[in-house]
């Protein structure tokens, strides 16, 4: 029976691998014998549509099961789509044909370039799109219809696929991500697993963020030094260390040839790598090896031991502007994207207006303020890029000095009103409020990442739209589309890196991306999202992607201490002080709930830690704070005795300085984080050090080294009189130490 449907379908498709003439005895029977069936497509059968994500503008479900044999193949129907034929045929496991085949991929002059057609059924599975986008696109949505399996490779054959008709097309043409691999060092490889997640989420622009004050990532020819130095730093590095891997010469950069393959690699995935040269602040890694670059006057470098920590290219050297040039030139040669990211963020300009060279240049232009200069400087930049028949994009700021033409590409971060202005302004405009597509940003208070935009899951990401932001219609206009981002200053501190991090921070975050940089529309629901998402977690889990879950319910109630989780993952709980890990099957009786907590695991998937509340609970008690060095009179230490903010230091650390902290009464508690620097960056630090305690304020006991600036002390057995941090290394690339208030967690 069951043969002979195979042989009714496939004479119906007349669908065949080569068969030679020798068993040509009749259609029926090649086909059998030759046992090169592709597929066949049975129609009293039913199998659903899977939750796909984002969703496409129209799918038509007609009955019918196409079942994909072992023996299927991928053929192209031009030969610019043959990369993706191997593309698709690498993930199914399957061969690639230049003939018939099971799965036809090919173009329609008809559809707009990003936009695709799939056809399931009796001719087989067709991916047609207008351009290598729009067949790129149908592809990611294909993969999704298959099992998750396809993903890890893996696929068990047949396979079967609605029959079904999927029509699509993206509401914006920018879907982008910005990578920070300067922060921290992501090699060739990381780049380009991280960029196959990207695709799979029909994210079209990667930009790289390849210049910062912390390196400088690509090679230049005619410069081998930015990168040869610039890209390592700590050590023996004259770029100073920051934001971890203190002691140790550590990073690297991307050859020409390696970005010739990352640039190659995204091609094939439909992403366009566009680079960023962040100028003309940011940029204390080229000043470091190119101090000429600065602004003509003597800093004040004695807070910071000689070392010069201005970041801003002097507007009026007119060297700087050959120099850039030369830079600009290769990064043009070496990128095929149209736009070129000259940032243009967050510059000190107050190391303009103490150059009186670029203070005479403002005079001599007629400008009358900074922002003017910078709009100068970014034209200037722009001029050379479009003589390499390249556009400039930039950050928001780059348009405040009013004089930057409109066919540059602004990136709005810095908050919705910003974005706003720049469309209405006319310029290009990339939707990225930190608020919503940060992804550096904390998830929920007590999880690693910033928190300086906001602190957000992927439900606030979900809720973005231009109607959300009130974009005006001429506001929207001006729009073309999203960009979410990851910046790497907490990742660097995850020794050794693993993309464990980057993942959390990142998904699923990013799958709300995909959708709402995907389907233009305002009215979006929420949960009936988390419930496709919920599935979607089958195919993160065959891409490998170690994602956050929501974090498990936990109540407690009449004594009894329930968790509870709805996606999928299973549930494991802990007891302080053992903190053992152990799985969660029933409810459980206890009088103590506050020393319980629960973690859901899913593959490489983890929530973050839930409790009940008096578990995140922390006490302040009172403390003095004494140190080697002199405080701020801005931001002196008695501020932060009270646990309002942060103090500072009037300098750099030496070797041998320390801060103490003295608790008037002596403190009995479970945990106690003591750090130097900012609360979530590790800036302003002791590059070096270790922590002391002392139970009764004369003897001290060494408990540990700093990591990152900071050190927990965990269940200390006695109550704690002082806790002291000293420093074994000589500055922090600032000119100052923070001094944080200790987060200190009661016994239970
Ligand atoms: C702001 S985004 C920055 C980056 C930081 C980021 C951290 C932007 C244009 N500037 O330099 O890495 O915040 O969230």
């Amino acid at each position: 029976m069951r043969v002979l449907k195979i042989i009714l379908s496939v004479v119906a498709v007349a669908v065949v691998a080569a068969v030679t003439a020798t068993f040509a005895l009749s259609p029926e029977v090649e086909m059998v014998v030759a046992s090169s069936v592709q597929y066949r497509v049975v129609t009293e059968e039913r199998v659903p549509m899977p939750a796909l994500i984002p969703q496409p503008n129209s799918v038509t479900e007609c009955g019918g099961v196409l079942y994909l044999e072992r023996g299927a193949k991928v053929s192209y129907g031009d030969v610019e789509l043959k990369p993706l034929a191997h593309y698709v045929a690498d993930h199914l496991g399957v061969e690639v044909v230049n003939g018939e085949a099971a799965i036809q991929l090919a173009y329609d002059p008809m559809f707009e370039d990003e936009e695709y057609c799939i056809t399931v059924g009796d001719d087989g599975v067709w991916v047609v799109g207008g351009g290598y986008g729009g067949v790129f696109n149908g592809v990611a949505t294909l993969f999704e219809m298959l099992p998750a399996a396809v993903y890890a490779r893996n696929l068990d054959f047949p396979v079967a696929l609605p029959v079904c008709e999927v029509s699509d097309m993206p509401g914006w043409s920018h879907r982008g991500f910005m990578l920070d691999v300067c922060r921290t060092w992501m090699d060739k490889e990381a780049v380009k697993a991280y960029i196959d997640i990207l695709a799979y989420h029909k994210v079209n622009s990667l930009r790289l963020h390849l210049t910062d004050d912390e390196a400088w990532r690509i090679e230049i020819e005619s410069h081998p030094e930015l990168a040869e130095q610039g890209g390592f730093r700590g050590g023996d590095s004259p770029i100073w260390p920051r934001y971890g891997k203190w002691n140790e010469r550590w990073g690297g950069y991307y050859t020409k040839a390696d970005m010739r393959e990352i640039i190659e690699y995204a091609r094939v995935r439909n992403i366009t790598i566009v680079p960023e040269i962040d100028l003309p602040g940011h940029s204390l890694c080229i000043a470091t090896l190119h101090p000429e670059i600065l602004c003509n006057y003597t800093p004040d470098t004695s807070r910071a031991f000689g070392y010069d920590v201005r970041s801003a290219f002097c507007a009026s050297r007119e060297e700087n502007y050959a120099l850039l040039s030369d830079i600009l030139t290769e990064v043009c040669e070496l990128f095929p994207s149209e736009y070129i990211h000259i940032g243009g963020d967050e510059v000190d300009m107050s190391q303009w207006r103490k150059c009186s060279d670029c203070q005479d240049l403002m005079r001599e232009k007629g400008m009358s303020s900074t922002e003017e200069l910078q709009g100068y400087f970014m034209s200037r930049l722009a001029d050379i890029l479009a003589a390499n028949g390249k556009r400039a994009a930039v950050w928001n700021e780059a348009i405040d000095g009013g004089n930057l033409a409109t066919s540059t590409r602004v990136y709005g971060w810095e908050g919705v009103k910003e974005c706003r202005e720049s469309a209405l302004k006319g310029y290009p405009t990339v939707v990225m409020p930190g608020q919503y597509l940060y992804f550096d940003m904390k998830q929920s208070k007590l999880e690693p990442g910033h928190d300086w935009a906001a602190i957000f899951d992927w439900s606030k990401v979900y809720d973005l739209s231009l109607a959300s932001l009130d974009f005006t219609a001429e506001e929207a206009a001006g729009v073309v589309g999203f960009e979410a981002s990851f910046f790497s200053e907490l990742y660097a501190s995850h020794n050794p890196e693993r993309a464990d991090y980057l993942h959390y921070q990142t998904f699923p975050r990013l799958v709300a991306f995909a959708e709402v940089a995907w389907v233009n529309d305002d009215a979006r629901d929420g949960e009936a999202f988390y419930e496709r998402m919920v599935v979607h977690y089958d195919r993160l889990d065959a891409m490998g992607v170690a994602y956050r879950l929501m974090p498990p319910k936990v109540v407690y109630k009449d004594g009894v201490l329930t968790a509870s989780t709805d996606d999928g993952g299973e549930l494991y709980y802990s007891i302080e002080p053992e903190g053992v890990e152990k799985r969660y099957n029933a409810p459980i009786k206890t009088p103590t709930p506050a020393k319980y907590s629960f973690v859901t695991r899913r593959a490489k998937a983890h929530s973050p830690v839930a409790a009940v509340a008096a578990h995140f609970k922390t006490i302040t008690p009172k403390f003095d704070i004494t140190s080697s060095m002199p405080d701020s009179e801005r931001y002196s230490f008695d501020k932060a005795e009270g646990y309002g903010r942060l103090a500072r230091t009037t300098r750099a650390a030496d070797v041998g300085d320390w801060v103490m902290f003295t608790f008037e009464a002596a403190v009995k508690c479970r945990r106690m984080v003591v750090a130097t620097g900012n609360f979530q960056l590790p800036r302003f630090t002791f590059e070096n050090g270790y922590v002391e305690v002392s139970y009764d304020g004369i003897v001290f006991e060494r408990v540990g080294e700093l990591d990152c600036g900071g050190f927990v002390v965990e269940q200390p057995q006695r109550a704690i009189k002082c806790v002291r941090i000293t420093c074994t290394s000589r500055g922090n690339g600032a000119e100052w130490v923070s001094i944080q208030p200790p987060t200190i967690y009661p016994e239970l």
